[in-house]
């Protein structure tokens, strides 16, 4: 079998999406996700400029040595666009081989691990009243594991507290980053009120987590732990800038609070120290942030040594092809921990008709040969991109700060 074309498609059904297309003489085609969100462009350019050109007429069976030769030969290793386009191109690869095998993915990763994948929603508010509701209408959903988070008093809602951050709830489709308003000293006391709500109202009898959204310094971060300790979470979610590792160790050193961070990670070796010193619990990359399925696997079986269990990244801009890989990969792992789940609008759906399904707080890979997802051309074509970006946070003095 040999690859003819690369086809990289961009659409926006809500939110944008890189997608991209590998087809073989035999007929068999692939589909793989390479979407940075608010970089959209710099990987379509990457995919089409450097990369199709180098594998027009290669074996796609050749999933490792492609993905070889695309990290170690770029001589430029690693970063998101870098390991984006890869991701793009070893999903395709992997679809077509499980296509050919007619098996579904999972099935040449191993086999399954486990009958069901549990994930976690989103529950944001504009007061503690507000996502309590939330937590509570959810937990009706049949959810089992709930992120929450709150907007601070006297402050604009900032990312991922508001009823309607998201692109595809229509709190991102902007032509510029608007920017917002952070103040750590109103936030750190806020928190642990949250979860003591959450606890006295909708009991212990489901996880609870919390993400930071790498705001804290290394010590804040440690007193956030100690006074989330009362309530049991599941996680705390990257309480410090990802690239600060030593910072873990503080963070360790004053809490028993598990820690998750890796969403903006891209290889093994941007968590192998937070994963071999045990600084985390769980490790959040992705398949299309972290070089597709097989990026995703080399992290998952290094971090299986040291008792560090996944939990993919799945937020509406990890599309659903990423998560159809995703899916495969958590039913196969011996360490799974849990799979990020936001949904999707229906026209994403529409897009990318897929096998993979959702029910009441679990997810299941499908049948279908190869990863199950597949990208509907026509649809897509009545999705234009529509550049939109991630907010920037400013300090109440002005000062640019993580978010
Ligand atoms: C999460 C995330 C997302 C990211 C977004 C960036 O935990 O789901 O923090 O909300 O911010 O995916 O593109
Ligand atoms: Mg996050």
């Amino acid at each position: 079998m040999k690859i003819t074309d690369i086809k990289v498609i961009v659409a926006s059904p809500g939110r944008n999406f890189v997608t991209v297309k590998v087809v073989t003489d035999e007929g068999l085609y692939g589909i793989g996700d390479a979407t940075v969100n608010g970089r959209e462009k710099a990987v379509v350019a990457y995919l089409q400029d450097h990369v199709a050109p180098c594998l027009i007429g290669r074996d796609p069976g050749r999933i490792e040595d492609i993905w070889q030769y695309l990290y170690k030969g770029a001589y430029w290793r690693r970063g998101p666009i870098t390991m984006a386009a890869i991701a793009g191109i070893d999903m395709a690869l992997w679809d077509i081989k499980a296509k050919a095998a007619i098996m579904p993915l999972y099935q040449l990763l191993g086999g399954r691990s486990r009958e069901r994948v549990m994930v976690y929603k989103h529950v944001g508010g504009l007061d503690i009243a507000e996502v309590v509701d939330g937590v509570q209408a959810l937990r009706e959903q049949g959810l089992d594991a709930i992120r929450a988070q709150v907007s601070i008093p006297g402050l604009p809602p900032i990312y991922g507290t508001g009823p309607s951050t998201d692109q595809a709830a229509g709190g991102m489709v902007q032509a510029l980053p608007t920017e917002e308003v952070w103040a750590t000293h109103k936030y750190l006391p806020l928190v642990p009120k949250l979860f003591e709500a959450l606890r006295d109202n909708v009991g212990w009898d489901v996880h609870l987590l919390h993400d930071v959204h790498h705001r804290l310094t290394p010590i804040e971060a440690a007193r956030l732990g100690k006074d989330l300790e009362p309530f049991r979470l599941f996680w705390l979610e990257d309480a410090i800038p990802a690239e600060l590792q030593d910072g873990f160790r503080i963070i360790r050193q004053h809490t028993t609070q598990p820690l998750a961070v890796g969403e903006i990670f891209n290889t093994v070796w941007d968590c192998q120290q937070l994963i071999s010193e045990q600084l985390i619990d769980y490790i959040r990359v992705t398949s299309v942030h972290a070089g597709g399925v097989t990026g995703l696997k080399k992290i998952f079986d290094f971090a299986s040594i040291y008792h560090v269990r996944s939990a993919c990244h799945g937020p509406m801009d990890v599309s659903p092809v990423a998560m159809g890989c995703n899916i495969h990969v958590d039913v196969a792992i011996p360490n799974f921990g849990i799979q990020e789940y936001s949904g999707y609008t229906e026209a994403t759906h529409d897009m990318f008709p897929c096998a993979w399904s959702y029910e009441r707080g679990y997810l299941q890979p499908g049948e279908a040969p190869g990863h199950g997802v597949d990208i509907d051309e026509a649809v897509a074509e009545k999705y234009p991109y529509a550049p939109a970006y991630l907010p920037v946070a400013r300090l109440e003095d002005g000062t640019l700060t993580s978010w």
